[in-house]
């Protein structure tokens, strides 16, 4: 029963307006649901996920749950929760450890979101294009995969290329900053711009606007999340598509914990279902978003 659930999530930590969905979808099910959830955030350090998850193994939690804010430096931590026997969910993002220190992936498709974004680019560039490029938290799964899901559609369109690309941990801030700087050295050679989330599309398009140029029109952009703001940038023209991540994954996430604490067989990968959104379609699809 959900009611005689404890559970324990280490989550990376509030940067971005995905992130705070995802944590409101993990909370808001859990007390839906009547499980106890003990929360912790990780504020973006790996060392602090594993306290905490070494703390949720003393408290004899039923199930663990962590979104990996890097994709290495699991294996102990992980080696500690399997030998006390407590079922592990990886959530959102994906570690690289064996498959038998987890029992569960549950999360999206980042190199397809890279692959997506890149197609998109293509059409709004006719294939030809300068591009820059603002990628989240250096060795994170969607950093890592959304960059080879994009590279892998590039080497098929010798006319686009990557002339500068840099991290902002998916924070706005510091995806502004990071455009200034990509304005200040390429300036209007700039055809096009891949944000790897939407809060630094936003950022960067604040920039585009303080430097005089036009995001969406002077400078192209495509970014991914599908959060609220996204489809209010795209509504006043200024982001040309963004390709949806699925924060809300709090009723995939207790269903697997529920079955894992049963002894119930569960699939390996629970894959998110996403779409693409356009500006042609903003104003109809604002309204009904979640996050
Ligand atoms: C993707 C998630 C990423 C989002 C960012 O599943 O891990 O982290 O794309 C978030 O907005 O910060």
């Amino acid at each position: 029963m959900y009611q005689d659930l404890v559970v324990g999530f280490a989550q990376i930590g509030a940067e971005s307006e995905w992130r705070t969905a995802n944590t409101r979808s993990i909370q808001d099910t859990a007390i839906r649901l009547g499980v106890e959830l003990k929360f912790a955030d990780g504020q973006q350090q790996q060392e602090n996920q594993i306290k905490q998850i070494r703390s949720f193994i003393a408290q004899r939690v039923d199930v663990i749950g962590v979104s990996p804010v890097v994709e290495t430096g699991w294996d102990a931590v992980f080696s500690e929760v399997k030998q006390a026997g407590i079922p592990l969910i990886l959530l959102d993002r994906h570690a690289d450890v064996s498959d038998d220190l987890f029992s569960a992936f549950i999360g999206s498709d980042f190199v397809l979101e890279g692959q997506r974004a890149c197609v998109e680019m293509a059409k709004l560039l006719d294939g030809q294009g300068n591009i820059v490029v603002l990628e989240g938290t250096a060795g994170s799964a969607p950093t890592v995969d959304r960059r080879a899901g994009f590279e892998s559609c590039l080497h098929q369109r010798p006319g686009m290329q990557v002339i500068a690309r840099q991290y902002g941990d998916f924070i706005r801030a510091r995806g502004k900053e990071v455009m200034k700087t990509f304005l200040q050295t390429y300036g209007s050679q700039i055809d096009a711009l891949f944000a790897q989330n939407d809060d630094m599309a936003l950022g960067a398009i604040e920039a585009i606007e303080e430097y005089g140029l036009r995001p969406g029109v002077d400078i192209k952009i495509v970014s991914v999340d599908a959060v609220r703001g996204a489809f209010e940038a795209m509504l006043a023209g200024k982001l040309n598509a963004t390709i949806e991540c699925n924060p809300l994954l709090g009723p995939q996430f207790f269903e697997t914990a529920l079955k894992l604490a049963n002894g119930d067989p569960v699939q390996k990968w629970v894959k998110s279902d996403e779409g693409i959104f356009r500006q042609d379609t903003a104003a109809q699809e604002l309204p009904k978003r979640k996050y």
